[in-house]
C-alpha cells in the first residue's frame, strides 16, 4: 500500500490537479483513532447543537460555490453548470440535514400494558467508513457525511483516486464551519486503502457508492471482520419509455439531458430508451439530430454541452462497448467514436453516441456503460415496455413520457427500480427524497432524505414500566389456554 494518488483534468492529460501520498495501513488507523478520540465529544452535543454546525457547513459551501464548482470541473470534467449542480446539492444536503436536527428522531408507540412506555431513541455508531466516486465528488462525500454527523459520528472518507482533491475541499469547508477538526479524516489511496478501512475494528459502518463488483468485495469484507453496516449505492441501467402518445418535445429533451448530462456518467444516466413502434423513427430522428449539435469541449468553457469522461482508459473502455454492440447487430446512428479536440489536448472526449436496433438481450442493454452511449430498444406496447425495463439486473432509476394517466400510474407500480420519474428524465434526484435501488443497484439502505440518516445510527428501543409489578407480555391479561377440542 504505497505509492501515489494522482488526479489529472480528463479534459487535458498535461493539467495534473492533485498529487497526494496513499495512506499505508498505519496511516489508516491513525485516522480511525483520531476520528474516533474526536467523536466522543461531539456524540456529547446535543443534536440540535449539531445541526447548527451542518447549517454553517451548507452556508460556507455557499459562500465559496463558484470556485468549488471551478474546481469540480476542473478535476471530474463536468461542464461548469453541472458542477455547480454538484456543490449546491451539498448546500441543499446541509439545509435538509441541519433542519432534521429539530425533527422526530423516534418512534414512540403504544405499549399494550397499562402504565407502561414504549419509545425509541437512536445513537451513533461510532466511526464511519465512506468510499466515495469521482462522479459527485462534492455531492456524494456530502450525502454521506452530513447525515453522519448529525447522528453523532466521526468518519474516515476515501475517495476516489481521481478526485481527491474535490473531497479534501469539501471536508475543509466542514471544518472551517465548524466542524471539529479531526472528526472528519480523508485518506487517500485505491482499492487496498478503502479494503484496510472496510476491515478496520474501530470502523463499526460502511458506506460505499461505486461498482457493483467492489460493492460485493466491501459488504464480503465488511461482514467477514464484522458484522458492520454496510451501505451500497452500485450501478444503474436507467431505462426511459417513450409510449405513443408522448408529448416529443418532452422526450427529446430528456433524453438528452438523462444520456448525456454529466457525459453520462451518473448512476442514474439514461442508458436505455425504450420506445414505442409507432414513434420510434421521430423519437430516433429528433434525438438523433439535437445529439449531433451538442458542443463537446472544454467543461470550463460555458457554452459547452458535454465534457470528458474521465480518462482515456474509461474512453477506450466505452469505445469497446460500443464496438462490441455494432458487432451483435447495434447500429450507431449518432457518435461512437473517440473525439480529439485542439483547445484540450489528450483530453478523454467521447461523441455522443446514439445505438439503435438494440434488443433485449444484447450486452449493451445488460451491462453498465457509464459514459455518453445511448441505446433505443423498440417495443409494441405498454407491457413490453414495462418487461424490457425491468429485465436488467440494476433497479436504480427509471421514466415513463406519457399522457396517460392510467399508463403513468401503473408503470411508478410495476417498474422495479428505487426511483420512478413520469414525464421527466432519470436524473435529477432531490436530496429530502430517498436515493437507491433495487436488485444490483444496492442493498436496501437508501441515502438522502429522512432515510439516510438510518445508516449511520443505531436504533434502541426502550421500555420503562411504572407499574411498581411485573408485567409479562404476551402473557398477562389474555385469555387462559383452553383444551383442544
Ligand atoms: C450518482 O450518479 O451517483 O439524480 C448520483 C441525480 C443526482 C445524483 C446522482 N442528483 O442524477
Amino acid at each position: 500500500m504505497a505509492g501515489e494518488v494522482v488526479s489529472v483534468n480528463p479534459a487535458r492529460s498535461g493539467d495534473v490537479v492533485a498529487t497526494r501520498r496513499a495512506a499505508t495501513e498505519s496511516d489508516i488507523d491513525a485516522a480511525v483513532q483520531r476520528a474516533a478520540a474526536a467523536q466522543r465529544s461531539w456524540a456529547g452535543m446535543p443534536i440540535p447543537a449539531r445541526a447548527e454546525v451542518i447549517a454553517a457547513c451548507g452556508e460556507l459551501l455557499a459562500q465559496r460555490k463558484a470556485e468549488l464548482s471551478a474546481f469540480v470541473s476542473r478535476e471530474a470534467g463536468k461542464v461548469i453548470v453541472e458542477a455547480a449542480g454538484d456543490v449546491q446539492e451539498a448546500i441543499d444536503m446541509a439545509a435538509f440535514v441541519a433542519g432534521q436536527g429539530r425533527a422526530a428522531w423516534g418512534e414512540t408507540v403504544p405499549c399494550e400494558m397499562p402504565d407502561k412506555l414504549a419509545f425509541t431513541t437512536r445513537h451513533p455508531v461510532g466511526v464511519v467508513g465512506m468510499i466515495t466516486p469521482w462522479n459527485f465528488p462534492v455531492a456524494i462525500p456530502s450525502w454521506k457525511t452530513l447525515p453522519a454527523l448529525l447522528a453523532g459520528n466521526g468518519m474516515v472518507i476515501k475517495p476516489s483516486e481521481h478526485a481527491p482533491a474535490c473531497c479534501e475541499a469539501f471536508a475543509d469547508a466542514c471544518r472551517d464551519a465548524g466542524v471539529p477538526a479531526d472528526l472528519i479524516q480523508v485518506v487517500h489511496g485505491h482499492g487496498d486503502a478503502g479494503a484496510a478501512l472496510t476491515v478496520h475494528p474501530a470502523v463499526r459502518a460502511v458506506s460505499f457508492t461505486g461498482s457493483v463488483p467492489t460493492g460485493r468485495a466491501v459488504a464480503a469484507a465488511a461482514m467477514q471482520h464484522g458484522p458492520k453496516l454496510v451501505s451500497l449505492e452500485l450501478g444503474g441501467k436507467n431505462a426511459m419509455v417513450v409510449m405513443a402518445d408522448a408529448d416529443l418535445d418532452l422526450v427529446v429533451d430528456g433524453a438528452l439531458f438523462g444520456a448525456f448530462g454529466t457525459a453520462g456518467q451518473r448512476c442514474t444516466s439514461t442508458s436505455r430508451l425504450i420506445v414505442h413502434r409507432a414513434v420510434h423513427d421521430a423519437v430516433v430522428e429528433r434525438v438523433r439530430s439535437r445529439a449531433e449539435q451538442l458542443v463537446l469541449g472544454d467543461p470550463a468553457d460555458p457554452s459547452t454541452d458535454v465534457g470528458p469522461v474521465i480518462d482515456l482508459r474509461s474512453r477506450d473502455r466505452i469505445d469497446a462497448m460500443v464496438r462490441a454492440a455494432r458487432d451483435e447487430g447495434a447500429r450507431v446512428a449518432a457518435g461512437g467514436a473517440p473525439v480529439e479536440i485542439a483547445s484540450c489536448p489528450g483530453g478523454a472526449f467521447y461523441a455522443p453516441t446514439i445505438l439503435t436496433d438494440v434488443r433485449r438481450g444484447h450486452r449493451i442493454a445488460r451491462d453498465e456503460v457509464f459514459g455518453p452511449v445511448l441505446s433505443v430498444i423498440a417495443v409494441d406496447g405498454f407491457d413490453e415496455a414495462i418487461d424490457t425495463v425491468n429485465d436488467c439486473a440494476y433497479g436504480l432509476s427509471a421514466a415513463i413520457y406519457t399522457r396517460d394517466v392510467n399508463d403513468a400510474i401503473r408503470a411508478t407500480q410495476r417498474i422495479d427500480t428505487g426511483i420512478v420519474y413520469v414525464n421527466a428524465p432519470t436524473i435529477g434526484a432531490e436530496i429530502q427524497l430517498p436515493f437507491g435501488g433495487t436488485k444490483h443497484t444496492g442493498n436496501g439502505y437508501r441515502e438522502a432524505g429522512r432515510r439516510g440518516l438510518e445508516q449511520f445510527s443505531e436504533t434502541k428501543t426502550i421500555y420503562i414500566d411504572y407499574s411498581g409489578r411485573l408485567q409479562r407480555a404476551q402473557i398477562d391479561n389474555r385469555p387462559p389456554i383452553t383444551a383442544a377440542t
